[in-house]
Parts: structure tokens; C-alpha cells; sequence
């Protein structure tokens, strides 16, 4: 590294010369399998270059949708990348950021299977070319009593749904995300049963506001936000938006979660945001927006559905202090 001499007589890296940390991690997973031998000569280069620059920070073209814009201020990058929940990577805020860098993304295959005509096994690169992408802005709730405003990138789950043709008997999508305690070392914690899985009744999955998230902000998904797939259900606490995916089952039964085997008093399965059925411990009538948590600075009311209306025909007739 070329290090400039500063004026002070301190001796600073030229930000230039600075190698990202990913760039740096991959570099060093690629020199290990070379070590190894797992890696042959040709296309060497090719390889590193891959390796390297296929995740993290690459821009991701997509269309904005205007049927999903938000007049609210979006949550600032930094922010949405640096206040995770992703347990597999800590339990902590800031851990993922950190802990998920290393997150091997490339290869990624997703199986979809179960009760469909067509099972398929997709591979990442596959499946961001099965529809065409589009920005969404969602706002997202956490059950913890905060919310963050995202520029998506992705396409209706429907789509992929249809491709794979549901038979009658799909009653409910499963929701399968990686666990690779190799990767992952949140995974040792016994806070939850890995891997984490979510699920949807299957006309909950195929509502147009059902999201299969690749990217934000412009780029491709930055780990610690779920790369390189997962879902984004805004109607829904965040726990529901499952990270990094690698399975879809489409399903007779209402699958078992991640969260509702973990404390079932506490996590239902439906995990609508509902502002009228407050959490066993805390109220769920406000919330915090991330980025306005200055000492004076108010809260919000949480809306019914987060605000999303559109979902509400979903639920004629149940009582959803029941189906919570
Ligand atoms: N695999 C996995 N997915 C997950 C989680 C997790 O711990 N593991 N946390 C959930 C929770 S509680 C929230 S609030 C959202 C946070 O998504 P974000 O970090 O992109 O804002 O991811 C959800 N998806
Ligand atoms: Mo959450």
C-alpha cells in the first residue's frame, strides 16, 4: 500500500489505496481454495475479479414502480446498513454488519418444491433474470417498535410463484434461509432453532405487495440485509421478511416459524402490524423511524397494516387479536 507522507508528519493510507474489506475478505477465501487446489489455472484472473466483485456495493439497474412510492423521508443508507437484525450473524445491531461480510453469496442456487407442477432449482443469477426489476419504496416495522423507509429492488414473489405452478393442495409457502454454522456464527446461540424459517398463506404470498428482494439503494443486497434473495412483506412485522433464502416450499399445512416456536405467546403466525394488539410486554401503538431518534424527537403512530390497506381483504372475517 502506498502510504503518502501528511503534513503533520503522520503517515495516512491515500483513501484510494484503502482495499475494501470485502474485496479483502474475498481476496483471501480465493487465496485459501487456490492454496487448496480447488481452483485451476485457467481463468485465474477471471476468478478473482468474481469473486471479489460480484457482491457487495455492485450497482443493480431497476425500474422504480409508481404504484409503491412513499412520501415519507427514505431511512439513510448507512443507516439501514449498519442497525440489523440478522441473529445468525449476532445478536446485536451492529454485528451484522460486520460478521455478515463474509457471507459467501456466489454460488446461491434457491429449490422451490413441494406441491408444485413444476419444481425447479434456480441459481441466483437465474432467478434475478425471471422478471423484470423494480424499485419499491416499502416502509418496514419491526416488532421491536421501529421502522426504517427502503428503496427495494426485485418483483412481485407472484411471479416466481407462477412459474413453478402451485397445485391445489399449496395451502401455505415455507420460507427456508441458509444456516451454515461455517459462515454464520450466531448460529452456536441457542435463541432460536436454525434454520430460520418464515412462512405466508399462499394468497398472502401472491399479493402484488409481496416482495423477492435482490437489492436496495440502487445495488445488489448487502448481506447483512439478506443477500443475495430474500422477502419483503411490509404489511408485516419485519421478522417475517426472511433473509438469505435458499428453499421455498409450498406447503399443505401452516408451516412452523422461526420466531413462533421460539416464544409462541408471543409471535403468531400472521405478525400483521396491528397497532390495537400490543406485544405480551410492550404496547405496539408507536414507533420509532430510524434516523429521528434524536432525544426530542417524537414518535410515530403505528398504522393498522403498517399502512398498507390494500392487504386488508386478506383477513375478512378473522379476528385478528386471535390470528395475531
Ligand atoms: N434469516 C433471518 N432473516 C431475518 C432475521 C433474522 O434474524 N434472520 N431478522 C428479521 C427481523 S426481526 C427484521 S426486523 C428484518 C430486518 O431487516 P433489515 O436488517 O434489512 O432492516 O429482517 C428479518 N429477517
Ligand atoms: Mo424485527
Amino acid at each position: 500500500m502506498l502510504i503518502k507522507r501528511s503534513p503533520n508528519g503522520i503517515d495516512l493510507p491515500f483513501p484510494s489505496e484503502i482495499t475494501p474489506r470485502e474485496v479483502f475478505e474475498a481476496r483471501r477465501s480465493f487465496i485459501k481454495q487456490m492454496a487448496l487446489g480447488s481452483i485451476a489455472g485457467a481463468g485465474l484472473l477471471e476468478m478473482v475479479n468474481r469473486e471479489a466483485f460480484a457482491q457487495a456495493g455492485q450497482k443493480l439497474a431497476a425500474t422504480p414502480n409508481k404504484s409503491y412510492v412513499l412520501m415519507d423521508k427514505q431511512t439513510a443508507y448507512k443507516d439501514a446498513t449498519t442497525y440489523n437484525n440478522y441473529y445468525e450473524f449476532g445478536t446485536d445491531k451492529e454485528e451484522p454488519a460486520g460478521l455478515a461480510s463474509t457471507l459467501k453469496t456466489r454460488p446461491w442456487t434457491i429449490a422451490i418444491e413441494g406441491e408444485v407442477a413444476k419444481p425447479m432449482t434456480l441459481d441466483i443469477d437465474s432467478l434475478l433474470k425471471l422478471a423484470p426489476l423494480e424499485e419499491r419504496v416499502y416502509r418496514l416495522r419491526c416488532v421491536e417498535g421501529w421502522s426504517m423507509v427502503i428503496p427495494w429492488i426485485g418483483y412481485s414473489l407472484s411471479s416466481l410463484i407462477r412459474k413453478v405452478e402451485p397445485n391445489s393442495n399449496a395451502k401455505f409457502v415455507e420460507f427456508v434461509t441458509l444456516a451454515d454454522p461455517k459462515q454464520m456464527p450466531g448460529i452456536n446461540s441457542r435463541v432460536l432453532k436454525w434454520p430460520y424459517v418464515e412462512g405466508l398463506r399462499i394468497d398472502e404470498a401472491n399479493h402484488p405487495l409481496a416482495l423477492l428482494a435482490v437489492g436496495m439503494y440502487g445495488q445488489v443486497l448487502p448481506n447483512q440485509n439478506g443477500a443475495p434473495v430474500r422477502i419483503v412483506l411490509p404489511w408485516k412485522y419485519g421478522f417475517k421478511s426472511a433473509k438469505s433464502i435458499v428453499k421455498i416450499r409450498f406447503v399443505r399445512e401452516q408451516p412452523q416459524t422461526a420466531w413462533n416456536r421460539a416464544a409462541p405467546r408471543e409471535y403468531g403466525f400472521y405478525s400483521n402490524v396491528n397497532p390495537e394488539v400490543d406485544h405480551p410486554r410492550w404496547s405496539q401503538a408507536m414507533e420509532r423511524r430510524i434516523g429521528e431518534d434524536g432525544l426530542f424527537a417524537k414518535k410515530r403512530k403505528t398504522l393498522m397494516f403498517n399502512g398498507y390497506n390494500e392487504v386488508a381483504s386478506l383477513y375478512t372475517g378473522m379476528d385478528l387479536k386471535k390470528f395475531f
